[in-house]
């Protein structure tokens, strides 16, 4: 039996991160499709966020990125942090941006040349010191590096030019900060990236120390690649820092968590909770753009998906499915899992959201707060995100 009164405290904790760019205009190498009233600077991102986190009552952080979110002025991002503050919000992990300047052609912290590997471990170190003035708790590296045909760099070399940069901005993290490393399988390198996968990140880490952690981007594996098995694993080790959840199809797609493939979400989850990962340590952030759909009711929409999957993560029949286990009980144990899956924990979340004080329905409630259109009535000229153009 599950303790429902244990699953609803579980669930009014979870705290889901949302992402800056995701307020602003995206699209593919292709094509921007520009959205009336969006954000046109970091502030009036957070003012689409904070909506984010009265709607859903669960989404009060948000990830910024330098430089798309740059702020000027000597208590710029203090500024910020207050701005944030005022909104019922606090600023999240600080992403870093080493692949958009021309220097980076052939790479960042692994770069052959030492002055742009110098550049790059410049650029990190600054966003430590905006971390500084944030209060963000984590640095969030996600590396383009990488070769596109065989023989193009050392592969080798590239990996010690990681490291010595990594331990350079590991060395200037504060007591409470954290450098959480992600990995992604290919793109835009196609030969060798230099971080491609949860090993290489994991060898890093474990050489950095405690404070250095991974990150599990969902859309950056191969096709078929059993993501809860490396949730279980960074677990069990102490190295599991966040997600960066999204949807895929085919590769990077960026699309809502949950859209895609529910199951797998709950999988995830499912070994979340079995790893005791619900507690803060484990940062819970969205990495996702939504290019042809309304980004505020995406993000609730998204936040909500993340909710439904830890919610029936949590309704699994713990000591039923081990005792089925231990049985070897194959089908058993398997119908205890799709048991859980197969529940229906909207009206469960209906209850958590009310006596949260937040409104049973966030989409619904959105949309009569009369937000969107008074967005698209004081903002014109919306910011792109930073992705495509
Ligand atoms: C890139 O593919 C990664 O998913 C990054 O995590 C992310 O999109 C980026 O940090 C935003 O800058
Ligand atoms: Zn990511
Ligand atoms: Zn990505």
């Amino acid at each position: 039996m599950t303790d429902l009164a244990a699953v609803k405290a579980a669930l009014k904790t979870q705290a889901v991160e949302t992402p800056s760019w995701a307020y602003g205009n995206s699209g593919t190498r292709f094509k921007v499709f520009a959205q009336a009233g969006v954000p046109r600077d970091p502030w009036e991102k957070l003012q689409d966020a904070a909506q984010v986190h009265r709607f859903t009552g669960v989404a009060p952080t948000v990830a910024l990125h330098i430089p798309w979110d740059r702020v000027e002025g000597p208590d710029g991002y203090a500024g910020l942090a207050k701005y944030a503050e005022e909104r019922g919000l606090k600023l999240g992990a600080i992403n870093s941006n080493t692949f958009q300047d021309d220097a980076y052609k052939l790479g960042s912290v692994c770069h052959p040349d030492a002055a742009v590997r110098r550049k790059a471990v410049g650029h990190l170190l600054q966003c430590v010191d905006i971390m500084d003035a944030t209060g963000s708790r984590d640095l969030k590296l996600w590396f383009a590096d990488g070769t596109n045909y065989p023989g193009q760099d050392d592969i080798r070399a590239r990996q010690d030019r990681l490291a010595e940069g990594l331990a350079e901005v590991y060395g200037r993290l504060g007591e409470r900060q954290r450098m959480l490393l992600e990995y992604k399988l290919f793109e835009p390198a196609f030969y060798t990236t230099d971080v491609p996968d949860w090993g290489t990140a994991y060898a890093h880490c474990l050489r950095l120390g405690d404070k250095a952690q991974v990150v599990v981007d969902t859309g950056h594996h191969a096709p078929g690649t059993n993501i809860e098995f490396i949730v279980a694993t960074l677990l069990r080790e102490g190295r599991l820092g966040g997600f960066d959840f999204n949807s895929r199809f085919y590769a990077d797609d960026d699309l809502m968590v949950g859209a895609a493939d529910p199951f797998q979400l709950f999988r995830i989850m499912c070994e979340v909770v079995r790893g005791g990962g619900l507690p803060a340590e484990v940062a819970f952030m969205l990495d996702q753009c939504h290019n042809i759909e309304a980004k505020i009711p995406a993000i609730i929409r998204s936040v909500m998906n993340v909710q439904e999957a830890t919610a029936k993560a949590l309704l699994v029949d713990r000591s039923a499915l081990a005792e089925a286990q231990l049985r070897g009980d194959v089908l058993g144990a398997n119908a205890v899992l799709m048991d859980a899956y197969n529940t229906d924990v909207r009206p469960l979340l209906r209850e958590v959201r009310e006596e949260m004080g937040v409104e049973a329905d966030p989409l619904a409630a959105y949309s009569r707060s009369g937000w969107a259109q008074r967005i698209v009535a004081e903002r014109v000229g919306g910011q792109q995100a930073g992705w495509g153009a």
